[in-house]
């Protein structure tokens, strides 16, 4: 009986001390992701693709009239997508079925201005039925971006289109397997087609389109959907304010669930809002969305798109990267190299993970408990998570690496199942004995990522110096991203200032004036420098860790452009054409009509033997001249004509033109734009430039 109760005893008094080392989990603080948000949220990167009749008009958005019969791409292969999109690591392609222009990608039964009367697969085809195999067959998920605002379709902006566009989800999210999300762009209303009404039909997008019962409809019809909404009801997911690929370095994921969403609630979040509504950064890898021939030569180069990825995935968003779909229904081979060596730089960013295996320590555990230690935020489990005791706000992880290391980048994640805590926090490195803080950061989320030039420590220590409630951390990665060595910029301003930027902050210059390749034994470049005279640089990025080097950027430049003056304008902004920045531009006033000249005056003499002339590089307006005459003069009187014709080819290749001529010691000269690519009279100038001997 006494050994009976004795060990009844035990029992119980090791059962209190096992629940006295089992803390309560910390409760979830705010709102709280669903699990549909929760598996998107994972998904993080995937793309976009934008093809519609305006990929045939080289249109952006088409006005709703444009003809079936243009639609007839040659090679079309969604499988060539899919491919392309699964080695670039993305998880999922959304894609545009149905854009403004109301031309639907897939045979629907309520309208004919489908791909049903156009001559691709003598209107037997279904580029959603390919897309959703290619899809599946590559293990990407698929979603579907369905214009709300249909320029063609008679009835919008009645009543009767709202039925229709509810068949038409129907169609979509019934008949193509799982769709992952589901994309309602924010342009609605305006001018269009409209069967043939043109006119303007203004709609009000919060109450028109009834989104309540439609999102019903939806999450029927797909319950493991997530729905982007730039308007009306609030979606379960948030546009960032900007279609350039970035969201604030601070980014909530929160909005409140009613009332209006301002810009900087958009692109920040809502500290308290009410409603889990995370970002997602849309941007396309060419300047525009659809394919114009004219920007082969403009898709995004690694550099940009390490920039939209840190600015994006590692501030707490999702990237959905755009891919315009060429003529021939491919993914142009531009742009498919640079989404892979896109995905080769993000690979070898984060190839070692330094905490990985490391002796870890916190300032604080939850309980003291095993199950909210340190360990937890490099075990690489994304269900554990370090926790500190409730109402400690204010902690710290040290890493102890064993030895020193460089490191020049930060990941850490917050187990975000309990919501989104954090309101700050810094990370520092023991450098000789001595901590230096080497980043910080406000909000952190399902996500963030710092960059900062590499560091060489034996620790490292992550602080957290503001908190809603007590952190919970599941992640902490630290890695040494090789720098981006690409060739470097080189501008030299009107008044002959040489200023070389490298693409990567990190990286140390060198450069050359005699004509040499630059080495790490050449001069070492410490910030602009005054330069007289023509002269050839040459110069290089560098990093001296590994010792590699960019490739060599090459310029000439002629005689510095100090004392010239752009005669007959008034308009400051003129001198944008002789700043040496090519991004810069100026356009000749709107009133001008083609023969428009540009008269600059020298200063004094030269012997001028030819020109140069970079077009403005805008997408919409450009202003580019494509038949010229030049002329030269000693006294702005009398006018000699050096050299006329065209400048071929430039529509579809922007770059720098150079014209020669006879040698001329002359003052002044003209360069007299006969036409432009565009056949209006608008004239426009990133740079001018002459050859002298
Ligand atoms: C914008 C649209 O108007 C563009 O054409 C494109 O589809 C982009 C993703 O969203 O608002």
């Amino acid at each position: 009986m006494v050994k009976k109760i004795f060990c009844g005893l035990l029992f119980s008094s090791l059962l209190m001390s096992t629940s006295y080392a089992q803390p309560e989990a910390p409760r979830p603080f705010g709102p709280v992701p669903t699990d549909n948000q929760m598996r998107w949220q994972e998904m993080e990167y995937y793309a976009f693709v934008h093809f519609s009749l305006n990929t045939y008009t080289d249109q952006s958005w088409g006005y709703g009239n444009e003809d079936v019969k243009l639609f007839n791409p040659e090679k079309l292969d969604c499988r060539q997508w899919a491919r392309i999109c699964k080695q670039a690591g993305m998880k999922g392609i959304i894609i545009t079925a149905k854009h403004h222009c109301g031309f639907c990608l897939w045979p629907s039964k309520y309208t004919e201005y489908s791909v049903k009367n156009a001559p691709w697969k003598n209107g037997k085809g279904d580029v959603v039925r390919e897309m959703a195999d290619a899809c599946k067959e590559y293990g990407l998920k698929l979603g579907i971006y369905l214009s709300p605002w249909d320029r063609n379709h008679p009835d919008y902006g009645k009543p009767e289109y709202i039925t229709y566009f509810r068949n038409q989800l129907t169609e979509l999210l019934t008949n193509y397997g799982p769709i992952f999300e589901v994309w309602f762009d924010g342009a609605n209303g305006g001018t269009g087609y409209y069967g043939g009404a043109n006119e303007d039909r203004k709609i009000d997008r919060t109450t028109y389109y009834d989104w309540s019962n439609t999102y019903k409809l939806i999450r029927k019809l797909q319950p493991d959907i997530v729905i982007w909404n730039d308007g009306g009801d609030r979606g379960d997911l948030r546009w960032v304010g900007t279609e350039a690929g970035f969201v604030g370095e601070t980014n909530w994921s929160l909005l409140n669930a009613k009332g209006e969403v301002s810009w900087n609630m958009l692109h920040y979040g809502l500290e308290n809002g009410d409603s889990w509504v995370p970002a997602e950064v849309n941007t396309s890898i060419r300047p525009e969305w659809f394919y114009h021939p004219g920007e082969n030569t403009r898709v995004k180069t690694v550099p940009q798109l390490m920039d939209t990825y840190y600015n994006s995935i590692g501030r707490n968003g999702s990237l959905l990267l755009n891919f315009p779909i060429d003529t021939k229904g491919l993914i142009h081979e531009n742009d498919e190299k640079a989404a892979l060596a896109f995905a080769d730089a993000v690979k070898k960013a984060v190839a070692v993970n330094f905490a990985e295996k490391k002796k870890i320590t916190a300032s604080n555990v939850r309980g003291n408990a095993k199950e909210f230690d340190a360990a937890k935020a490099i075990d690489g489990n994304k269900n554990t998570y370090w926790a500190t005791d409730e109402n400690v706000t204010n902690a710290s992880l040290t890493i102890d690496f064993g030895k020193p290391t460089t490191f020049n980048r930060f990941l850490v994640q917050e187990y975000i199942h309990l919501g989104q805590r954090v309101k700050a926090f810094t990370v520092e490195a023991l450098i000789d004995g001595n901590w230096k803080e080497v980043a910080k950061g406000t909000t952190i989320g399902y996500k963030r990522m710092l960059r900062f030039p590499g560091v060489k420590a034996t620790k490292a220590r992550f602080s957290i110096t503001d908190s809603k409630a007590c952190p919970v951390i599941s992640n902490i990665g630290i890695y040494n991203a090789p720098q981006i060595l690409a060739a470097p910029s080189i501008i030299r301003n009107q008044l002959g200032e040489m200023k070389i930027t490298p693409v990567d902050a990190e990286s140390v210059v060198y450069y050359t004036l005699n004509g040499s390749m630059p080495t790490p034994k050449s001069k070492k470049y410490n910030g602009p420098f005054q330069t007289k005279g023509k002269l050839e640089i040459k110069a290089m990025a560098h990093d001296p860790a590994s010792r590699k080097s960019s490739p060599v950027s090459h310029e000439k430049f002629d005689i510095p452009r100090k004392n010239w003056k752009i005669i007959g304008s008034v308009d400051e902004k003129a001198y944008a054409i002789i700043d040496g920045n090519p991004s810069t531009s100026w356009h000749q006033a709107g009133d001008k009509k083609m023969p428009v000249d540009l008269v600059i005056d020298l200063g004094q003499e030269e012997n001028v033997c030819g020109f140069r002339y970079l077009p403005d590089s805008d997408m919409w307006n450009p202003g580019i001249i494509t038949n010229y005459r030049f002329y030269v003069s000693a006294d702005n009187i009398e006018w000699k004509l050096v050299q006329q014709g065209e400048f071929s080819n430039i529509k579809n290749n922007p770059l720098w033109q150079t014209k020669k001529f006879a040698t001329e010691k002359v003052r002044y000269i003209r360069l007299r734009a006969l036409n432009n690519t565009q056949g209006t009279d608008n004239t426009g100038y990133a740079e001018v430039d002459i050859i002298t001997n």
